[in-house]
């Protein structure tokens, strides 16, 4: 020992004096001369200092940085959603009281420094909370308020110091309290989501440092008691924390537990996919793949639950009633549905167009990644889709109606039990090399003209048989008995979309009703260039529709949405009968919306809310509690959120642009922006949309760019960016509001120039384009061999045939299965030959 003071005493004795000066303030100048220059470790005092002074300035140190992370979100986001104003008020309110506190009775910095630090931060969030939101006025009265309070804390003559205390206490329980909802989550929830550990334990490293500090620097209960509670608490989300990570499984290990699949017990890591293990077409009823259990939904039950998802075609978010009280369209079984489901009420197509909308929602990727540039767009047969995925996991993944695929009629669904409604071939290739040349097949007018009353349209064709299919689907899967594979069901109907006729029965619905016109109406002259052309593009800009015609028009397409509803009410039904509905996740939404006469505009092509917003539920009230979420959510997550729901993964090496909606689904905090792309008719560029927060920003080379917030302007009739070209025009002197407007269209601007190379796609949909209008060319000469799909119906092998014995034939297509004397008996004989037909 004397060794080593002899080596260290030359350089102790000689530190630079600033060094030095600093040692002796922190520690003081009896423990810098017994620690530093006499190395007296015998000194148990002065070592105790050091250390709590050490801790201390370790602790100020880190919270210096803490909530850097959460700034940069916000100021990266430029949206405060998700973020409570009122629990950082409420902290910041108690930070300031401690630090008036400590301040004032004359505490070492090193025992309360960081929240000094805290605070500041704090302040900068709430002021960012406050500008996103919209209230930049409310942020500089924050502002203003914060330093009246701090005046008033720290003036003695206005605050005592016995008022002081009793603030603290206040203050301290304040921040105790604030544990507790956590620590009530974690229960309720059966873990700890996305809450970070390493906050945790540093928060509880942090809290039992201050006691420590606080007995060795401050000789005050107050902060004590205050730091020991604290300490309690923090220990208690420790110990919560620690009993969760292991819980579930000895092989789930630390990160690895927020990538497991939902509620999965024995969950395995998500691994890629492999074929030679996954279920061929016999499938493994027990997972297929051959971990059985750890794949599934729930724990409790050893099947794995089924997956309906049911679509509708060009079905307006905002004119549902689950988005709109006032809204005038009856939908009873939807609402019901809403009722039981987790709704999401910014949910948003990829593309306002069938096509490149459904091929990115079932890719999970972006229509030009794909090449889903219009609705004559082939995307190849090696893009993964939730239906590969599902597949690989031993799912029988079935569609039955419309999916606009063109080529491949498949792309990973195991069976289709319907043709499509539209072409699966190159003949509505878009034009850009001739925009102005109407094409054959581009909506008109007809359809407004021509609303009404029909017995019988395509559409009804096409969606009575999708329902049939649909309906017998489901009863010949549960009459395959126990053993059958879990199914992901795909009923995507074809309406409301236009022409806008239906039935009596759904049209008489309306009868009465003064059906509501369209909120917003626009003079042709004052349109922005899209919708300009848009109404040029569908053969509209020289219509002068009277209000009869928009209200036929609009009736029944309010009677398509009930008959959609009715469609919606006869699945869950079927679920129910073959009692499936306990172990279904029901998924419902749609390609895009529909206009509907709103500001001049029908049909869909364009970013406003009626066109590109869809309706999104998922339903799974055993996990899910039913909820609302409001922020932006696309239907490309929907691939993420299927994978989470059987518990895989999309294979991280492949690229991903949709998010699982998992934390949504269970309440914790989620992604809050889409992207959209759009290169279809109606545009001579690509048109793009970023929506984040309450901000849609929308960007086209040809026709500049537009931004609406939301919030303010839920009708987007103020185009933010138009008004600010027009004040910069006339060198108007802007306010600190347009200013800040100002930055987040440069933001965006800068954000959308990043992200698409305009030049480079519209080059590659003008090589596209040209490529397909040349193939379509030549494949019509001569022979023609369609691509659309031809479903396998043999009538030779079903009901009665003389190579079937009667009885089994009978007793198998009974549902639920008979004795002899008809009495049920809860099991169908799964081991005749096959209930299809063998
Ligand atoms: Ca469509």
């Amino acid at each position: 020992m004397d060794a080593v003071k002899s080596a260290l005493q030359p350089i102790t004795h000689n530190l630079p004096a600033p060094i030095r000066d600093l040692g002796v303030s922190i520690i003081g100048e009896k423990c810098y001369r017994a620690l530093i220059l006499d190395i007296d470790h015998e000194n148990t005092e002065c070592v105790k200092l050091a250390i709590s002074k050490g801790l201390g300035i370790g602790i100020i140190a880190a919270s210096s940085i803490v909530k850097v992370p959460q700034i940069l979100k916000l100021v990266n986001s430029q949206s405060a959603s998700g973020v409570s104003f009122l629990s950082y008020l409420l902290e910041t309110s108690s930070y300031l009281i401690s630090l008036a506190y400590n301040v004032r009775n004359g505490f070492p910095f090193s025992t309360f420094g960081e929240t000094a630090l805290i605070l500041g931060q704090n302040v900068i969030i709430c002021g960012l909370v406050l500008n996103y939101s919209g209230k930049q006025g409310m942020a500089a009265l924050f502002v203003a308020a914060l330093a009246a309070s701090a005046a008033t804390l720290f003036a003695p003559n206005l605050v005592d110091m016995q008022t002081l205390a009793y603030l603290q206490a206040g203050a301290g329980v304040l921040g105790v309290a604030s544990k507790v909802p956590q620590i009530a989550a974690i229960w309720q929830q059966g873990g700890t989501g996305q809450l970070s550990a390493f906050a945790v334990f540093n928060y509880l490293i942090g809290s039992l440092s201050r006691i420590f500090t606080t007995l060795q620097e401050v000789d005050d209960k107050l902060i004590l008691y205050g730091f020991i509670a604290g300490f309690a608490l923090n220990l208690v989300l420790a110990a919560q924390m620690v009993y969760y990570w292991n819980a579930p499984s000895a092989k789930a290990k630390g990160k690895q537990k927020e990538k497991m699949p939902i509620a999965a017990p024995a969950a395995k890591k998500a691994q890629p996919p492999n074929i030679s293990v996954n279920g061929g077409l016999n499938g493994n009823p027990n997972g297929a793949n051959g971990h059985g259990n750890g794949n599934g939904v729930s724990p409790q039950t050893q099947k794995r639950p089924n997956i309906l998802y049911i679509m509708a075609d060009q079905l307006a978010a905002p004119l549902l009633k689950m988005y709109n009280d006032k809204s005038q369209i009856l939908t009873p079984n939807l609402d019901k549905l809403a009722s039981r489901s987790v709704q999401f009420d910014s949910a948003y197509c990829p593309s306002p167009l069938c096509a490149p909308s459904r091929m990115s929602m079932i890719t999970g990727l972006l229509p030009v990644k794909i090449g889903a540039y219009d609705n004559a767009a082939q995307i190849g047969s090696d893009v993964p889709t939730y239906a590969h995925y599902l597949r690989l996991q031993g799912y029988h993944t079935v569609l039955a109606g419309k999916m606009h695929f063109v080529g491949d009629q498949l792309h990973g669904y195991e069976t289709r039990l319907t043709s499509d409604i539209y072409p699966g071939d190159f003949g509505w290739v878009v034009n850009w090399d001739q925009p102005d040349t109407r094409l054959e097949w581009y909506h008109n007018a007809s359809s407004i003209l021509q609303a009404g009353v029909c017995v019988r349209s395509n559409q009804l064709d096409y969606d009575e048989e999708v329902m049939y299919r649909a309906k017998q689907y489901m009863y010949d899967h549960v009459r395959e008995g126990p053993d059958a594979r879990p199914f992901c069901l795909t009923v995507s109907l074809t309406h409301p979309h236009d022409p806008y006729t239906i039935e009596q029965k759904y049209w008489d619905l309306y009868e009465g009703v003064d059906i509501e016109l369209p909120k917003v109406r626009i003079p042709k002259e004052d349109q922005d260039p899209h919708s300009k052309r848009l109404m040029k593009v569908c053969d509209l800009w020289d219509e002068e529709f009277s209000d009869e015609q928009i209200k036929r028009a609009r009736r029944a397409y309010y009677g398509a949405v009930s008959y959609v509803d009715d469609c919606v009410g006869k699945l869950l039904d079927v679920l129910k009968q073959c009692r499936l509905d306990d172990n279904t996740i029901i998924i419902f939404s749609g390609d895009h919306g529909d206009m509907l006469g709103e500001r001049g505009l029908w049909y869909k092509m364009s970013y406003f809310e009626s066109s590109v917003r869809v309706p999104l539920l998922v339903s799974y009230p055993q996990q899910f509690q039913p909820r609302r979420v409001t922020q932006n959510v696309s239907t490309l997550d929907i691939l993420p959120t299927m994978c989470d729901l059987v518990g895989t993964k999309p294979v991280r090496e492949l690229p991903m642009d949709g998010v699982s909606l998992l934390p949504h689904l269970q309440g914790r905090e989620g992604h809050d922006t889409v992207f959209a792309e759009y290169t279809g008719e109606g545009t001579v560029s690509p048109l793009m949309m970023i929506k984040r927060g309450p901000w849609k920003y929308i960007i086209c080379p040809a026709d500049g760019s537009q931004l609406f917030n939301l919030e303010s302007d839920p009708l987007e009739l103020h185009d933010l960016a138009k008004s600010l070209k027009k004040k910069q025009a006339l060198s108007a002197e802007l306010s600190a509001e347009d200013k800040g407007v100002q930055k987040i269209f440069e933001a965006f601007e800068a954000e959308a120039h990043e992200r698409w190379d305009f030049k480079r796609i519209t080059e590659d949909v003008l090589y596209s384009q040209r490529k397909r209008r040349l193939v379509w060319g030549a494949l019509r000469k001569g022979h023609f061999t369609s691509w659309d799909y031809n479903p396998q119906d043999d009538g030779r092998e079903k009901y009665i045939r003389s190579h079937i014995p009667l009885d089994d034939l009978e007793r198998r297509a009974r549902y639920p299965a008979v004795d002899a004397y008809g009495r049920e008996t809860g099991s169908v004989k799964v081991d005749q030959a096959g209930s299809h037909g063998q």
